[in-house]
């Protein structure tokens, strides 16, 4: 499989690839392969406050479509520069285990190694898409994307009924995605104050 397969893979079961029409990760509209590594550490610092992001590793998509190390870490996390690959980066900080996490994706692995919870910020926000009113992974046929706002992440098994949580974003901030897969993990919108009308 070619490594630019690999990682459209993983961000299709991330359910952060592109659209249909949308350029490749060779040519993120984000215009982040271009960048110098010191932009690219100043947009993946910036999905975490700089006690957790200013001292994380850097991570970036290349050209093939695959990570590089931009910057070595000094302390658990991981930022990576851009996640999506549309007009404006995506970038995430994440821990250990929320990085074995994001490698299962990228890895196209049918479930997650991680083997205790993992944390991950986008304080940037992302996306997601949407079809007949469920979230799905990835932009398939007749899938709207749709904004997400500042929000971190829980990266360990957990299933909406259970938890008594939404599978959907609403206005209390929390929701379960992708239920019903081994990447299920719940969303929180970061800033309490900043939640969308509903
Ligand atoms: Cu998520």
């Amino acid at each position: 499989m070619k490594k630019n397969t690999v990682f459209m893979a993983a961000l299709l079961a991330l359910g952060i690839s592109l659209p249909a029409t949308a350029a490749g990760p060779g040519e993120a509209r984000s215009g982040i392969q271009d960048m110098s590594d010191e932009e690219l550490i100043r947009v993946a610092r910036s999905a975490a406050p700089p006690q957790i992001s200013g001292e994380a590793a850097i991570l970036a998509p290349g050209h093939d479509g695959t990570l590089r190390t931009v910057l070595e870490g000094a302390n658990e996390f991981t930022c990576i520069a851009d996640l999506s690959g549309q007009e404006t980066p995506d970038p995430v900080c994440t821990d250990r285990a929320g990085l074995e996490w994001f490698m299962s994706v990228f890895n196209d692995e049918p479930r997650p190694a991680n083997t205790g919870p993992g944390i991950a910020y986008m304080a940037q926000g992302g996306w997601h898409w949407e079809r007949d009113g469920e979230i799905v992974m990835g932009p398939a046929e007749g899938a709207t994307r749709v904004k997400e706002p500042p929000h971190w992440m829980l990266l360990w098994p957990i299933e909406a009924g259970q938890a008594g949580l939404p599978e959907v974003p609403n206005r209390f901030g929390a929701y379960v995605m992708y239920e019903g897969s081994p990447y299920a993990h719940l969303m929180v919108y970061q800033d309490p104050n900043d939640l969308p009308g509903g």
